[in-house]
């Protein structure tokens, strides 16, 4: 540890503070690591953190035999939320297993083809509601727009929920609730633990009523399934299916961690996705040209493009991916030495030694990227690219067994979303508009609004 380079002022107790935000850890870090190099320390209240973002140590961080996922930090401290639910789960927790198990078909190819027409559906009342936003020409809040769609998207998919966020003026008290907790998650990390109940007294307890307003939500829920009987979807899986070896099911308890992990896992992330892309969109007419002339080609005047559509838009996807190695949206994951090993064969890990695996910066190496690594360019991931990059330079799902399981679910959602905007809005930005972006665990573009004009009658 003591060989790794860490910021030069450090102060007694409080350590590696000076120049830090509370509020942006992670592109905090971004600054730390441009300076101090591809492994480092930070430490805050007495604690040493190590951060990982250079290409070779982060494919060696991917090697399942030595490492494994490490529950720490953010997620940590999530765990009061969504307890041994599949995202926070410690790895030898058995309902890891049985859970991931019991779902993992819930996200296979015909699953995703069954929520295509729900996915539809919740776009559809998207447009309606920028449709009403042109016509009176009023510029459209980018990132409050996607995260309804996403929350409704993944309620409806999952659960056969309606939040009705399109309905109501503001976000859904579900959503504030969330931020709620996402946010004191994230604070949690920024002050001494020790201290946290005295420094966060009045936030602490409004995470406790966020937290309960969640618990009350998802119960409702699941009260009214259970008289219902089943639909298929994700809450059926849940409730009625038994682990296909040991017969054993999810207990009520397990339920409730699981449905409030996949409405928060399953709507945030993709949410600030497409908030990001639609911001490079915008500020790209010719890589939005060229992605609009392939929805026409791909999709023609098909009102509702079907499920196999969607993948057949390269191009889409390939501006998708590059919103993401910018700004992964899940900027780190955390791996944790699973025995005494050597990490990049120089740095000696104890078993259970952890490293936070820097996403946003591996994503932006220049020895990975090239010296332009800071532009947007979808031409990135163009086959031949793609093809020619080392393994695990591009991690926005994580890596491993415990990887995103809504990998698919996201980019499928994303791509339809985007493809239907594409089609029927020109994105017209603000031209005093620098993207700024704000952090809650996740990172979302703060303040990002856009103009539209309608393009055709049909689309
Ligand atoms: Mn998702 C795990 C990123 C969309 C449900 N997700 C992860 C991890 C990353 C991640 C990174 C691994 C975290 C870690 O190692 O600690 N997820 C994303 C991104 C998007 C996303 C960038 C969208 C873009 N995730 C989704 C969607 C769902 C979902 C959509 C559900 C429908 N993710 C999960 C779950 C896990 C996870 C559940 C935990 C999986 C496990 O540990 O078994």
């Amino acid at each position: 540890l003591h060989r790794l380079p860490h910021p030069p002022y450090r102060l007694p107790l409080l350590g590696d503070v000076v120049g830090a935000s509370r509020r942006t850890p992670m592109q905090d870090s971004l600054r730390y690591a441009r300076r101090l190099g591809p492994i480092f320390r930070r430490r805050a209240f007495g604690k040493e953190f190590v951060f990982v973002w250079g290409a070779s140590l982060t494919a060696d961080l991917a090697d399942e035999e030595r490492f494994a996922k490490h529950v720490g930090l953010g997620v940590a401290n999530l765990r009061p939320i969504a307890g041994d639910g599949l995202f926070t789960a410690y790895n030898h927790e058995p309902n890891w297993q049985l859970a991931h198990d019991v779902l993992a078909p819930g996200f296979s190819r015909e699953a995703m083809a069954g929520y295509h027409v729900m996915m539809l559906d919740v776009a559809g009342r998207l447009t309606d509601h920028w449709d009403r936003a042109q016509a009176a020409g009023r510029a459209v809040d980018v990132p409050g727009d996607m995260t309804k769609l996403t929350l409704e998207t993944i309620a409806r998919t999952g659960f056969g929920h309606d939040f009705g966020s399109f309905e109501r003026a503001r976000l859904h008290p579900f959503v504030t609730a969330m931020v709620g907790t996402l946010t004191y998650a994230q604070r949690l990390n920024t002050v001494p633990a020790p201290l946290a109940p005295w420094l966060l007294r009045g936030a602490s307890r409004r995470n406790a009523a966020d937290i309960a307003y969640l618990n009350r939500t998802v119960d409702d829920l699941v009260r009214a399934r259970r008289g219902a009987g089943g639909e298929g979807d994700l809450l059926d899986r849940m409730l009625e299916t038994a682990h296909p070896e040991t017969g054993e099911r999810l207990s009520p308890e397990n339920v409730r961690r699981q449905v409030i992990t996949f409405l928060v896992a399953g709507h945030e992330t993709t949410s600030g996705a497409l908030s990001f892309a639609l911001h490079y969109l915008a500020q790209h007419p010719d890589v939005a040209a060229r992605a609009r002339a392939e929805v026409g080609r791909v999709w023609g005047d098909t009102e509702a493009p079907g499920y196999e559509q969607v993948a057949k838009l390269r191009y889409l996807r390939r501006v998708l991916d590059e919103s993401l190695r910018l700004w992964p949206t899940a900027p780190a994951f955390a791996r944790e030495a699973r025995r005494d090993t050597v990490l990049g064969g120089e740095y000696p890990m104890r078993r259970g030694a952890w490293a936070l695996v820097l996403a946003g910066m591996l994503h932006r190496d220049p020895e990975v990227w090239g010296p332009d690594a800071e532009r947007f360019d979808p031409d990135r991931f163009d086959a031949k690219a793609v093809r020619s990059r080392a393994p695990h330079t591009f991690k926005p799902f994580g890596t491993g067994a415990r990887a995103c399981i809504g990998r698919q679910f996201a980019l499928h959602e994303a791509t339809l979303v985007l493809g239907l905007l594409l089609r029927r809005y020109e994105l017209r930005p603000d031209p005093d508009y620098r993207l700024r972006v704000t952090e809650r665990l996740t990172l979302m573009p703060e303040g990002l609004r856009l103009r539209l004009d309608r393009r055709t009658a049909a689309g």
